[in-house]
């Protein structure tokens, strides 16, 4: 059995991690059982959104955590090569994810904590229900973020925020998450995944080379001096240009004939 369920319906594929004895705590298993779902995703060229998020808890059948962190009790006897193999295991696998070819929205529906907010944070776009609660708590167990944390949350909040919430380990609630810009938008539990659907849906309906294409330029641009990052650009931008959705989502806009302009394009991710 998979600690990560994958139900595809249409272009959107929903991933969801479910360990409901820890809070969904990423142990090894999780983290090989989230691979494997990558690869699902992968070979199915159908899918053109993803969304990441959390399964309820054993208690209650509540969803109270997307993700509790990385497994303290595997941790917790492990050796300097062992943490080092570990963190790497993780690292590869949230790195896949952003870099996987298609955008990933993290749906945050409770705790996510440590390598939780970490493998929230590899993601295209977080938004999450008003009970989330983040934080970095690494180093009241004796350790640092090591799934990306002092890497990604530098950058998604700016370096002061990112500093004071790593030292001191303090957890931020769904609103103050909201204000420094580490989800994009907060809502009540049961209109999470609604939202987190409806804003899948619209990407997928967008063209899929071009929603691809504008993540890859976001991505290695922002690892880019900006004179390379627009070369990134413009060569991705080019290459639109052999598509068919391309044609036939200018063809649309030229259309003439207005019953004809107003309808959906059916692009072809070709
Ligand atoms: N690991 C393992 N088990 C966990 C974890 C976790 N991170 N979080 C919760 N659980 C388990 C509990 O042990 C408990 O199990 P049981 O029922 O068998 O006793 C069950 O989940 C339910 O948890 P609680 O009873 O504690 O639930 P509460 O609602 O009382 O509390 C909290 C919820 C506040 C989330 C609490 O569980 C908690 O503080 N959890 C730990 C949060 C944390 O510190 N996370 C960060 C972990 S460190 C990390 O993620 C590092 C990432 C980088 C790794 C780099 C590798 C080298």
């Amino acid at each position: 059995m998979s600690n990560v369920l994958v139900n595809v319906e249409g272009n959107v594929a929903v991933l969801t991690i479910s360990r409901p004895a820890a809070l969904n705590a990423l142990n090894s298993e999780t983290l090989d059982d989230l691979n494997a779902a990558l690869d699902q995703v992968e070979a199915n060229a159908d899918i053109r959104c993803v969304i990441l998020t959390g399964g309820p808890d054993k208690k209650d059948n509540a969803f109270k955590s997307f993700v509790a962190g990385a497994d303290i009790g595997e941790m917790s006897s492990l050796s300097k090569a062992e943490g080092e193999a570990f963190g790497k295991k993780g690292n590869d696998i949230f790195r896949r994810i952003e870099t996987l070819p298609v955008p990933v929205i993290c749906a945050i529906n409770g705790f996510a904590l440590g390598g939780g907010c970490e493998i929230a944070m590899s993601c295209d776009i977080r938004i999450c229900s008003d009970n989330a609660l983040f934080g970095q708590p690494e180093v009241g167990l004796g350790i640092t973020p090591g799934f990306g944390g002092t890497q990604r949350l530098a950058r998604i909040v700016g370096v002061g925020k990112a500093k004071e919430m790593i030292y001191t380990a303090s957890n931020i609630k769904a609103d103050e998450a909201y204000r420094i810009g580490l989800v994009n938008a907060v809502y009540a539990p049961e209109e999470l995944m609604p939202a987190a659907q409806k804003m899948a849906a619209k990407i997928a309906a967008n063209a899929p080379i071009a929603v691809r294409a504008c993540k890859k330029a976001i991505n290695d641009g922002l690892d880019a001096a900006m004179d390379d990052a627009i070369v990134i650009e413009e060569k991705l931008f080019g290459s639109c240009f052999e598509t068919e959705d391309q044609r036939a989502g200018m063809g649309n806009f030229l259309e003439k004939d207005p019953e004809k302009k107003l309808k959906v394009v059916p692009f072809q991710n070709k």
